[in-house]
């Protein structure tokens, strides 16, 4: 770490030497080495063309990401075949059936377009997979999610969802989702945000109860989901529904009876949060469910906003009980790993949730970085409270009320904020930049030129990504560990998460393999150059 830091502007010199001068000025942007408080860095643009990115598309953040996970819902994916398989069967998204209920997650539904299709328009083959899907399967809910092509010729899938809807009963939501839209994934969760928000929640007004949380940006990958539900539910929450992992459409829609939203993804939900919390009145918290210090502190965080002494102190009993289960096999990960440095380059949020968990087992985290977050994920962002009429009780002073012709707006003075703050443990989004050590490197849509290059100056013991880049870093004699499906395994979240990953990760590391390969540049002379005149 400390030699990155002294070396630091020759590290960036060499790592974008090869860079014609005007993609140079642009990458700098997206690069920052972290040296106190109040740095910028550029986020959420377009990719160089040419550049390999692994970002993926639009489609992914709306149907693969946040629309998929429903477990109720049959999701016809409008296009070609492989968009369909790539935003299903590489996603870990688990579910179950409610009592009574249905689960198609194991079904990959799409209309197949051919070139025929893109000719003569897909509408006529969409409606008849809706038939086919109401004939066979009687689902709740349908999603149709449009990819590039049905784009490109101009389908209307709003009004193939209305007619359909309309004739067969069941309701159907279309999303205009296209790949191409937007820079990277981002763009579909905002799509897929609003037309849940839209047509979903508020839609289901069943009673609650007591203490009732909702989860929001949680997906239930190597299900996580049920980790975390297993011990918010052990501490006395009533979980009204996760956003979106392991759902059902049903819940989603009684999401605005619950008193607070607990956010793990920001990326991928904080329209949502922010929706429902001007819409509904209901604060959200930003959480972290990984890594044992970052779970304990959300439960405690989330246990101070009820207020309630029974629930406060039923949290840290859970919180005893469950960390005494696998505090030996954390120690004992640290005991190897201590020392070892790591990469992570993830979506939208997972490069910030897993640093603490890493630094509990031994693990710095060296480089970081996003495909896709914006600015706000990595500079943090100011959570301003929500405060709903009756904050009197709340002992917060000086708040003015005012009212055009039809609005109440609420006007709090800066310098009751934080004050406010501490009063309704309202955590503000940190970002990943906050928790890390001076030194060390934030990138920004890191490329595979990038990652190469990283490796061979840095030589980190864990590279923590996705499976674009997985196996040429295994090449390079590094392991690597998909930090989006994790491969086969999971969960990784709350306690007994935490020690799989412990688990994991150290036979990922310590496994002999490593040493029977050797790095290229050990092997071969590389060819290098300058690309003129570009
Ligand atoms: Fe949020 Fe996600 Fe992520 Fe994301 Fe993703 Fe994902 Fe990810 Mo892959 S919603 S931003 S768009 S935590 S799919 S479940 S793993 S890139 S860090
Ligand atoms: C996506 C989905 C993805 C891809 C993961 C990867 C996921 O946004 O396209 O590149 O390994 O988590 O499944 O992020």
């Amino acid at each position: 770490m400390s030699e990155l830091k002294k070396n630091a502007d020759k590290f960036l010199d060499d790592l974008m030497e090869v860079y014609p001068a005007k993609v140079m000025k642009n990458r700098k942007k997206h690069v920052v080495v972290k040296e106190g408080a109040g740095q910028e860095i550029a986020a959420n643009t377009r990719t160089v063309p040419g550049i390999i990115t692994n970002r993926g598309c639009c489609y992914a953040g709306c149907k693969g990401v946040v629309i998929g996970p429903i477990v109720d819902m049959v999701h016809i994916v409008h296009g070609p075949v492989g968009c369909a398989y790539y935003a299903w069967g590489t996603r870990r998204n688990k579910g179950k059936a409610r009592e009574g209920g249905q689960n198609f997650l194991n079904y990959c539904f799409t209309t197949d377009m051919q070139e025929s299709d893109i000719v003569f328009g897909g509408e006529k083959k969409l409606k008849k997979a809706i038939e086919e899907a109401v004939e066979l399967f009687q689902p709740k809910a349908i999603s149709i999610s449009a990819t590039c092509p049905v784009g490109l010729i101009g389908d209307d899938i709003d009004a193939v969802a209305r007619e359909m809807s309309e004739k067969t009963g069941v309701k159907i939501l279309s999303f205009n989702c296209e790949g191409y839209k937007g820079v990277s994934q981002s763009a579909g969760h905002h799509i897929a945000n609003n037309k849940l928000m839209k047509e979903v929640v508020g839609t289901n007004d069943s009673p609650v109860g007591k203490f009732s949380i909702n989860l929001l940006g949680e997906y239930n990958i190597g299900g996580d989901e049920w980790e975390i539900s297993r011990v918010l539910s052990k501490i006395g929450y009533n979980l009204v529904t996760t956003m979106t992992g392991n759902s059902t459409i049903d819940e989603i829609a009684n999401a605005h009876k619950s008193d607070l939203n607990v956010v793990q993804c920001h990326r991928s939900i904080n329209y949502i949060a922010d929706m429902i919390e001007e819409k509904y009145g209901l604060n959200w918290l930003k959480g972290n469910f990984i890594g044992v210090e970052n779970f304990s502190k959300t439960l405690r965080n989330i246990a101070r906003y009820f207020g309630d002494e029974g629930l406060i102190a039923r949290t840290e009993e859970v919180i005893a009980e469950e960390v005494a289960e696998i505090k030996d096999t954390l120690n004992s990960a640290k005991e190897k790993l201590n020392g070892k440095t790591a990469v992570l380059y993830v979506g939208g949020s997972r490069a910030d949730h897993y640093q603490g968990l890493l630094r509990e087992i031994g693990i710095e985290t060296i480089v970081a970085g996003y495909e896709f977050g914006h600015r706000d994920d990595y500079e943090g962002r100011d959570v301003i409270p929500y405060i709903k009429l009756d904050a009197d009780t709340r002992n917060i002073e000086e708040i003015t009320v005012e009212k055009d012709e039809k609005n109440y707006s609420l006007r709090i003075p800066a310098d009751k904020v934080d004050e406010l703050k501490k009063e309704m443990p309202i955590a503000d989004y940190e970002g990943l930049m906050k928790n890390m050590a001076d030194g060390s490197l934030i990138i920004d849509d890191l490329n595979h030129y990038e990652t190469e290059k990283i490796i061979e100056i840095l030589k980190p013991e864990f590279f923590g990504s996705g499976i674009k880049d997985k196996y040429i870093v295994h090449k390079m004699g590094t392991y690597s560990k998909q930090m989006h499906s994790y491969d086969y395994a999971g969960p990784y979240a709350g306690f007994k998460g935490a020690a799989n990953f412990a688990k994991d990760v150290e036979a990922g590391i310590l496994t002999p393999a490593w040493s029977y390969l050797t790095p290229p540049w050990n092997k071969e002379p590389l060819l290098k150059g300058k690309v003129e005149g570009v």
